[in-house]
Protein backbone atom coordinates (compact mmCIF):
# COMPACT_ATOMS: atom_id res chain seq x y z
CA UNK A 1 0.00 0.00 0.00
CA UNK A 2 1.55 3.42 -0.92
CA UNK A 3 1.45 6.62 1.14
CA UNK A 4 0.51 9.43 -0.41
CA UNK A 5 2.72 12.28 0.01
CA UNK A 6 1.85 15.45 -1.27
CA UNK A 7 4.55 16.61 -3.51
CA UNK A 8 4.90 20.74 -4.05
CA UNK A 9 6.82 23.12 -5.86
CA UNK A 10 8.01 26.23 -5.05
CA UNK A 11 7.40 27.79 -8.24
CA UNK A 12 3.56 26.65 -8.48
CA UNK A 13 1.19 29.62 -8.89
CA UNK A 14 -0.52 28.61 -5.59
CA UNK A 15 2.39 27.01 -3.44
CA UNK A 16 2.04 29.92 -0.54
CA UNK A 17 -1.69 28.84 -0.62
CA UNK A 18 -0.76 25.03 -0.42
CA UNK A 19 2.36 25.87 2.04
CA UNK A 20 -0.64 27.26 4.28
CA UNK A 21 -2.99 24.81 3.82
CA UNK A 22 -0.09 22.32 5.20
CA UNK A 23 0.73 24.17 7.59
CA UNK A 24 -3.09 25.13 9.14
CA UNK A 25 -3.11 23.92 12.64
CA UNK A 26 -5.99 23.24 14.30
CA UNK A 27 -5.39 23.69 18.10
CA UNK A 28 -8.83 25.00 18.93
CA UNK A 29 -9.97 24.34 22.68
CA UNK A 30 -12.63 21.74 22.97
CA UNK A 31 -15.27 22.92 25.48
CA UNK A 32 -16.12 19.54 26.52
CA UNK A 33 -12.51 19.58 27.87
CA UNK A 34 -12.71 23.07 29.43
CA UNK A 35 -15.48 22.12 30.99
CA UNK A 36 -14.13 19.40 33.10
CA UNK A 37 -10.62 20.55 33.39
CA UNK A 38 -12.16 23.88 35.36
CA UNK A 39 -14.38 21.17 37.47
CA UNK A 40 -11.64 19.54 38.30
CA UNK A 41 -8.99 22.41 38.72
CA UNK A 42 -12.12 23.82 41.38
CA UNK A 43 -12.55 20.70 43.29
CA UNK A 44 -8.91 20.47 44.14
CA UNK A 45 -8.62 23.93 44.89
CA UNK A 46 -11.00 23.35 47.57
CA UNK A 47 -10.82 20.21 48.54
CA UNK A 48 -7.07 19.37 48.21
CA UNK A 49 -5.70 15.76 48.53
CA UNK A 50 -9.33 14.69 48.99
CA UNK A 51 -10.38 15.68 45.14
CA UNK A 52 -6.61 14.50 44.27
CA UNK A 53 -7.50 10.79 45.40
CA UNK A 54 -10.92 11.29 43.98
CA UNK A 55 -9.65 12.05 40.72
CA UNK A 56 -6.97 9.33 40.36
CA UNK A 57 -9.33 6.61 41.12
CA UNK A 58 -11.80 7.51 38.59
CA UNK A 59 -9.03 8.39 36.05
CA UNK A 60 -5.95 6.18 36.78
CA UNK A 61 -8.19 3.55 38.79
CA UNK A 62 -6.21 3.92 41.53
CA UNK A 63 -7.41 3.69 44.90
CA UNK A 64 -5.45 4.45 48.04
CA UNK A 65 -5.69 6.10 51.34
CA UNK A 66 -4.16 9.07 51.33
CA UNK A 67 -2.25 11.21 48.59
CA UNK A 68 1.30 10.31 50.75
CA UNK A 69 0.82 6.83 49.72
CA UNK A 70 0.86 8.07 45.73
CA UNK A 71 5.00 9.41 46.64
CA UNK A 72 7.39 7.30 45.87
CA UNK A 73 10.48 7.85 48.04
CA UNK A 74 13.60 8.55 46.79
CA UNK A 75 14.87 4.93 47.96
CA UNK A 76 12.18 3.84 45.36
CA UNK A 77 13.80 6.04 42.80
CA UNK A 78 17.35 4.52 43.61
CA UNK A 79 15.57 1.05 43.35
CA UNK A 80 14.59 1.48 39.76
CA UNK A 81 18.06 2.91 39.13
CA UNK A 82 19.57 -0.43 40.06
CA UNK A 83 17.18 -2.97 38.60
CA UNK A 84 16.87 -1.05 34.81
CA UNK A 85 18.81 -2.95 32.12
CA UNK A 86 22.33 -1.84 32.49
CA UNK A 87 23.19 -0.67 29.34
CA UNK A 88 20.03 1.63 29.88
CA UNK A 89 21.40 2.92 32.73
CA UNK A 90 24.67 3.96 31.37
CA UNK A 91 23.07 5.55 28.33
CA UNK A 92 20.71 8.04 30.63
CA UNK A 93 23.82 8.56 32.66
CA UNK A 94 25.68 9.65 29.36
CA UNK A 95 23.11 11.38 28.32
CA UNK A 96 22.54 13.53 31.84
CA UNK A 97 26.24 14.51 31.99
CA UNK A 98 26.17 15.93 28.39
CA UNK A 99 22.77 17.80 28.82
CA UNK A 100 24.20 19.17 32.00
CA UNK A 101 27.56 19.99 30.60
CA UNK A 102 25.43 22.12 27.80
CA UNK A 103 22.60 23.94 29.84
CA UNK A 104 25.58 24.91 32.55
CA UNK A 105 27.20 27.29 29.47
CA UNK A 106 23.34 28.79 30.09
CA UNK A 107 24.16 30.06 33.31
CA UNK A 108 23.27 33.87 33.99
CA UNK A 109 25.19 36.07 36.02
CA UNK A 110 23.71 38.99 38.04
CA UNK A 111 25.82 42.54 37.11
CA UNK A 112 25.91 45.76 38.85
CA UNK A 113 27.93 48.84 37.24
CA UNK A 114 27.90 52.27 38.83
CA UNK A 115 27.22 55.70 37.27
CA UNK A 116 29.85 58.39 37.94
CA UNK A 117 27.76 59.98 41.15
CA UNK A 118 27.81 56.87 42.69
CA UNK A 119 24.53 55.20 41.62
CA UNK A 120 24.45 51.61 41.28
CA UNK A 121 22.21 49.75 38.79
CA UNK A 122 22.31 45.99 38.33
CA UNK A 123 20.01 42.83 37.38
CA UNK A 124 20.10 40.35 39.80
CA UNK A 125 19.64 36.60 38.92
CA UNK A 126 17.55 34.54 41.38
CA UNK A 127 15.88 30.57 40.68
CA UNK A 128 12.29 29.72 41.27
CA UNK A 129 11.88 27.92 44.19
CA UNK A 130 10.16 25.35 43.28
CA UNK A 131 9.54 23.86 39.86
CA UNK A 132 6.80 21.03 39.29
CA UNK A 133 7.22 18.77 36.01
CA UNK A 134 4.64 17.13 34.21
CA UNK A 135 5.41 13.28 33.08
CA UNK A 136 2.87 11.95 30.55
CA UNK A 137 1.65 8.17 31.51
CA UNK A 138 2.06 5.32 29.29
CA UNK A 139 3.39 5.45 25.89
CA UNK A 140 4.17 9.23 25.66
CA UNK A 141 6.62 8.52 28.65
CA UNK A 142 9.54 9.02 27.51
CA UNK A 143 12.79 9.46 30.45
CA UNK A 144 14.38 11.58 27.81
CA UNK A 145 12.09 14.05 28.51
CA UNK A 146 12.66 14.06 32.32
CA UNK A 147 16.22 14.49 31.64
CA UNK A 148 15.27 17.65 29.55
CA UNK A 149 13.06 19.20 31.73
CA UNK A 150 14.73 18.98 35.35
CA UNK A 151 18.37 19.06 34.35
CA UNK A 152 17.78 22.44 33.01
CA UNK A 153 16.13 23.48 36.62
CA UNK A 154 18.37 21.54 38.56
CA UNK A 155 21.61 23.46 36.81
CA UNK A 156 19.36 26.74 37.37
CA UNK A 157 19.28 26.39 41.20
CA UNK A 158 16.03 25.18 41.36
CA UNK A 159 16.07 23.83 45.14
CA UNK A 160 12.93 21.39 44.55
CA UNK A 161 11.48 19.56 41.76
CA UNK A 162 8.64 17.87 41.87
CA UNK A 163 7.76 15.53 39.31
CA UNK A 164 3.70 14.15 38.72
CA UNK A 165 3.03 11.53 36.73
CA UNK A 166 0.46 8.81 36.08
CA UNK A 167 0.10 5.37 36.71
CA UNK A 168 -2.36 4.06 35.70
CA UNK A 169 -3.35 1.07 36.93
CA UNK A 170 -0.96 1.26 39.40
CA UNK A 171 1.54 0.40 36.50
CA UNK A 172 5.24 2.49 37.26
CA UNK A 173 7.49 2.87 34.45
CA UNK A 174 10.98 2.45 35.73
CA UNK A 175 13.00 3.88 33.42
CA UNK A 176 10.91 7.34 34.03
CA UNK A 177 11.69 6.77 37.99
CA UNK A 178 15.37 5.80 36.90
CA UNK A 179 15.72 9.12 35.07
CA UNK A 180 14.66 11.25 38.03
CA UNK A 181 16.67 9.72 40.25
CA UNK A 182 19.59 10.79 37.39
CA UNK A 183 18.39 13.91 37.17
CA UNK A 184 17.83 14.62 40.43
CA UNK A 185 14.41 15.17 40.97
CA UNK A 186 13.41 15.62 45.15
CA UNK A 187 10.06 14.51 45.51
CA UNK A 188 7.75 12.45 42.67
CA UNK A 189 4.12 11.85 42.75
CA UNK A 190 2.12 9.19 41.20
CA UNK A 191 -0.90 11.26 39.95
CA UNK A 192 -1.74 12.78 36.71
CA UNK A 193 -4.06 14.96 34.53
CA UNK A 194 -5.53 17.99 35.29
CA UNK A 195 -5.97 17.10 39.42
CA UNK A 196 -1.64 16.93 39.02
CA UNK A 197 -1.43 20.13 37.32
CA UNK A 198 -3.97 21.55 39.87
CA UNK A 199 -1.83 19.88 42.93
CA UNK A 200 1.25 21.79 41.55
CA UNK A 201 -0.63 24.85 41.12
CA UNK A 202 -2.74 25.64 43.95
CA UNK A 203 -0.75 22.96 46.56
CA UNK A 204 -2.45 20.72 48.75
CA UNK A 205 -1.85 19.45 52.12
CA UNK A 206 0.58 16.66 50.82
CA UNK A 207 1.86 17.89 47.08
CA UNK A 208 3.62 21.36 47.51
CA UNK A 209 2.84 24.56 45.39
CA UNK A 210 5.19 24.89 42.67
CA UNK A 211 6.16 28.23 41.12
CA UNK A 212 5.67 26.78 37.17
CA UNK A 213 5.06 23.98 35.34
CA UNK A 214 7.00 22.73 32.58
CA UNK A 215 6.51 19.15 30.80
CA UNK A 216 4.16 17.80 27.95
CA UNK A 217 0.56 16.05 28.39
CA UNK A 218 -2.51 15.13 26.60
CA UNK A 219 -5.04 17.46 25.67
CA UNK A 220 -6.47 17.79 29.41
CA UNK A 221 -2.76 18.66 30.87
CA UNK A 222 -2.63 21.66 28.29
CA UNK A 223 -6.19 22.78 29.41
CA UNK A 224 -5.05 22.54 32.97
CA UNK A 225 -1.67 24.50 32.21
CA UNK A 226 -3.49 26.83 30.03
CA UNK A 227 -6.20 27.44 32.39
CA UNK A 228 -3.83 28.04 35.76
CA UNK A 229 -0.90 30.33 33.82
CA UNK A 230 -0.82 33.49 35.63
CA UNK A 231 -1.16 31.50 39.43
CA UNK A 232 1.95 29.46 38.14
CA UNK A 233 4.33 29.74 35.20
CA UNK A 234 4.14 27.57 32.52
CA UNK A 235 6.80 26.44 30.02
CA UNK A 236 4.47 25.92 26.27
CA UNK A 237 1.91 24.53 25.32
CA UNK A 238 3.56 22.15 23.04
CA UNK A 239 2.26 21.23 19.64
CA UNK A 240 2.97 17.48 17.88
CA UNK A 241 6.46 16.95 16.74
CA UNK A 242 7.96 18.36 13.38
CA UNK A 243 11.37 17.99 11.07
CA UNK A 244 11.94 19.83 8.33
CA UNK A 245 14.75 18.31 6.39
CA UNK A 246 16.76 20.33 3.85
CA UNK A 247 19.04 18.06 1.65
CA UNK A 248 21.12 18.98 -1.67
CA UNK A 249 20.36 15.38 -2.51
CA UNK A 250 23.56 14.46 -1.34
CA UNK A 251 22.61 12.13 1.30
CA UNK A 252 21.56 8.79 1.55
CA UNK A 253 18.03 8.46 0.19
CA UNK A 254 16.97 5.63 3.61
CA UNK A 255 18.81 8.03 5.82
CA UNK A 256 16.75 10.80 4.79
CA UNK A 257 13.36 8.46 4.85
CA UNK A 258 14.48 7.36 8.14
CA UNK A 259 14.82 10.64 9.35
CA UNK A 260 11.04 11.68 8.17
CA UNK A 261 9.89 8.52 10.22
CA UNK A 262 11.51 9.98 13.27
CA UNK A 263 9.42 12.53 14.25
CA UNK A 264 6.19 10.62 11.86
CA UNK A 265 6.75 7.78 14.75
CA UNK A 266 5.68 9.85 17.50
CA UNK A 267 1.94 10.72 16.55
CA UNK A 268 -0.59 10.80 13.30
CA UNK A 269 -0.48 14.41 13.73
CA UNK A 270 3.28 14.86 13.66
CA UNK A 271 4.33 16.66 10.36
CA UNK A 272 7.50 15.56 8.41
CA UNK A 273 8.74 17.80 5.35
CA UNK A 274 11.37 17.45 2.92
CA UNK A 275 13.17 20.44 0.30
CA UNK A 276 15.25 19.49 -2.02
CA UNK A 277 16.13 21.63 -4.90
CA UNK A 278 16.07 17.70 -6.97
CA UNK A 279 13.20 15.97 -7.97
CA UNK A 280 14.87 13.09 -8.54
CA UNK A 281 16.05 12.77 -4.99
CA UNK A 282 12.89 13.29 -3.89
CA UNK A 283 11.57 10.35 -6.02
CA UNK A 284 14.73 8.53 -4.65
CA UNK A 285 13.17 9.52 -0.56
CA UNK A 286 9.63 8.09 -1.76
CA UNK A 287 10.70 5.29 -2.66
CA UNK A 288 13.04 4.67 0.88
CA UNK A 289 9.72 5.65 2.13
CA UNK A 290 8.10 2.46 0.49
CA UNK A 291 10.51 -0.09 1.12
CA UNK A 292 11.30 0.85 4.54
CA UNK A 293 8.04 1.78 5.93
CA UNK A 294 6.87 -2.03 6.37
CA UNK A 295 10.07 -2.69 8.36
CA UNK A 296 9.08 -0.06 10.94
CA UNK A 297 7.21 -1.25 14.87
CA UNK A 298 5.11 2.18 14.04
CA UNK A 299 4.20 1.99 10.80
CA UNK A 300 0.64 2.84 10.88
CA UNK A 301 1.41 5.74 13.01
CA UNK A 302 3.84 6.58 10.66
CA UNK A 303 1.88 5.93 7.25
CA UNK A 304 -0.99 8.43 8.85
CA UNK A 305 1.37 11.07 9.81
CA UNK A 306 2.81 10.92 6.32
CA UNK A 307 -0.02 10.47 4.57
CA UNK A 308 -2.05 13.28 6.45
CA UNK A 309 0.74 16.06 7.24
CA UNK A 310 3.79 15.55 5.20
CA UNK A 311 5.31 16.81 2.41
CA UNK A 312 8.24 17.05 -0.70
CA UNK A 313 9.04 20.08 -1.89
CA UNK A 314 10.80 21.06 -4.45
CA UNK A 315 12.70 24.23 -4.60
CA UNK A 316 14.87 25.81 -7.03
CA UNK A 317 17.90 26.04 -4.87
CA UNK A 318 18.66 25.90 -1.21
CA UNK A 319 18.82 29.50 -0.91
CA UNK A 320 14.86 28.91 -1.35
CA UNK A 321 14.54 26.12 0.87
CA UNK A 322 16.14 28.18 3.50
CA UNK A 323 13.33 30.70 2.38
CA UNK A 324 10.51 28.04 2.32
CA UNK A 325 11.59 26.60 5.85
CA UNK A 326 11.95 29.97 7.72
CA UNK A 327 8.10 30.34 6.36
CA UNK A 328 7.35 26.83 8.29
CA UNK A 329 9.82 27.91 11.42
CA UNK A 330 10.24 24.35 12.23
CA UNK A 331 10.55 22.79 15.88
CA UNK A 332 13.35 20.35 14.07
CA UNK A 333 15.63 21.73 11.02
CA UNK A 334 18.35 18.88 9.61
CA UNK A 335 20.09 20.17 6.79
CA UNK A 336 21.64 17.66 5.30
CA UNK A 337 23.82 19.73 2.73
CA UNK A 338 27.47 19.79 2.20
CA UNK A 339 28.26 23.18 3.67
CA UNK A 340 25.55 23.21 6.49
CA UNK A 341 27.18 26.58 7.90
CA UNK A 342 26.97 28.31 4.78
CA UNK A 343 23.26 27.91 4.64
CA UNK A 344 23.14 28.26 8.65
CA UNK A 345 23.32 32.11 7.58
CA UNK A 346 20.10 32.01 5.89
CA UNK A 347 18.20 30.40 8.60
CA UNK A 348 16.17 32.67 11.11
CA UNK A 349 13.38 30.92 12.60
CA UNK A 350 13.76 26.83 14.13
CA UNK A 351 13.70 25.54 17.40
CA UNK A 352 17.37 23.05 17.14
CA UNK A 353 19.46 22.85 13.48
CA UNK A 354 21.09 19.76 13.14
CA UNK A 355 24.01 20.66 10.83
CA UNK A 356 24.88 18.23 8.05
CA UNK A 357 24.40 14.30 7.46
CA UNK A 358 25.56 13.34 10.30
CA UNK A 359 23.50 14.63 12.19
CA UNK A 360 20.30 12.97 12.95
CA UNK A 361 17.80 14.13 14.66
CA UNK A 362 17.40 11.53 16.98
CA UNK A 363 20.41 12.46 18.24
CA UNK A 364 19.26 15.60 19.56
CA UNK A 365 16.34 14.00 21.18
CA UNK A 366 18.57 11.99 23.23
CA UNK A 367 22.29 12.97 23.88
CA UNK A 368 23.60 15.46 22.31
CA UNK A 369 23.40 17.84 25.06
CA UNK A 370 20.89 21.04 23.84
CA UNK A 371 17.36 20.61 25.09
CA UNK A 372 14.61 18.54 22.89
CA UNK A 373 11.97 20.75 24.50
CA UNK A 374 11.38 23.34 21.54
CA UNK A 375 9.19 25.42 20.04
CA UNK A 376 6.27 24.38 17.94
CA UNK A 377 3.72 24.76 15.34
CA UNK A 378 5.34 28.00 13.93
CA UNK A 379 5.90 29.19 17.63
CA UNK A 380 10.16 28.92 16.88
CA UNK A 381 9.28 32.75 14.92
CA UNK A 382 8.83 34.09 18.85
CA UNK A 383 10.65 31.75 21.13
CA UNK A 384 13.10 29.57 22.19
CA UNK A 385 13.80 26.04 23.39
CA UNK A 386 13.42 25.11 27.31
CA UNK A 387 16.55 26.35 29.08
CA UNK A 388 18.26 27.05 32.16
CA UNK A 389 16.66 30.81 31.40
CA UNK A 390 13.34 28.92 32.23
CA UNK A 391 14.09 28.89 35.68
CA UNK A 392 15.61 31.85 36.72
CA UNK A 393 14.17 35.41 36.61
CA UNK A 394 15.29 38.54 36.82
CA UNK A 395 15.41 41.19 39.40
CA UNK A 396 16.58 44.79 38.74
CA UNK A 397 18.34 46.52 41.25
CA UNK A 398 18.35 50.38 41.46
CA UNK A 399 20.79 52.14 44.04
CA UNK A 400 20.97 56.28 44.00
CA UNK A 401 23.44 57.80 45.55
CA UNK A 402 22.49 61.14 47.80
CA UNK A 403 23.94 63.06 43.98
CA UNK A 404 22.12 61.06 41.55
CA UNK A 405 18.74 60.99 44.00
CA UNK A 406 18.73 64.61 43.67
CA UNK A 407 20.02 65.31 39.77
CA UNK A 408 17.18 62.40 38.88
CA UNK A 409 14.74 63.82 41.10
CA UNK A 410 14.02 66.81 38.98
CA UNK A 411 13.22 64.68 36.01
CA UNK A 412 11.39 62.16 38.18
CA UNK A 413 9.56 65.28 39.00
CA UNK A 414 8.70 67.05 35.58
CA UNK A 415 7.61 63.53 34.56
CA UNK A 416 5.14 62.33 37.94
CA UNK A 417 3.60 66.01 37.37
CA UNK A 418 2.92 65.70 33.88
CA UNK A 419 1.07 62.51 34.64
CA UNK A 420 -0.84 64.71 37.56
CA UNK A 421 0.79 62.27 40.31
CA UNK A 422 1.91 64.46 42.96
CA UNK A 423 2.98 61.69 45.74
CA UNK A 424 5.49 60.58 43.00
CA UNK A 425 6.48 63.80 42.17
CA UNK A 426 6.69 65.14 45.78
CA UNK A 427 8.43 61.82 46.99
CA UNK A 428 10.93 62.40 44.51
CA UNK A 429 11.46 66.09 44.92
CA UNK A 430 11.87 65.49 49.01
CA UNK A 431 15.27 64.19 47.82
CA UNK A 432 16.58 67.14 45.39
CA UNK A 433 19.66 68.89 47.02
CA UNK A 434 18.75 72.50 46.99
CA UNK A 435 21.52 75.02 48.24
N1 LIG B 1 11.25 14.55 19.44
C1 LIG B 1 10.58 14.81 20.69
C2 LIG B 1 11.33 14.36 21.90
C3 LIG B 1 11.60 12.92 22.02
N2 LIG B 1 11.94 12.09 21.04
C4 LIG B 1 11.60 12.15 23.14
C5 LIG B 1 12.15 10.89 21.52
N3 LIG B 1 11.93 10.90 22.82
C6 LIG B 1 10.37 16.30 20.87
O1 LIG B 1 9.90 16.88 19.73
ZN1 LIG C 1 11.62 12.51 18.95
Amino acid sequence: MTVNIQRLNASDADFDSALSALLAWDDSVDHQVNESVRHILHEVKTRGDAAVLEFTAKFDRLSVGSVAELEMSQERLQHALKTIPQDQRDALEHAARRVRDYHQRQSQESWQYEEADGTVLGQKITPLDRAGLYVPGGKAAYPSSVLMNAIPAKVAGVAEVIMVVPTPDGVVNDLVLAAAAIAGVDRVFTIGGAQAVAALAYGTDTVPAVDKIVGPGNIFVAAAKREVFGTVGIDMIAGPSEILVICDGQTHPDWIAMDLFSQAEHDEQAQSILISPSAEFLDAVEASIERLLPTMERAEIIRTSLADRAALIQVADLAEAAKVSNRIAPEHLELSVADPQALLADIRHAGAIFMGRYTAEALGDYCAGPNHVLPTSGTARFSSPLGVYDFQKRSSIIGFSAEGASRMGRVASVLARGEGLTAHARSAEYRIQRD
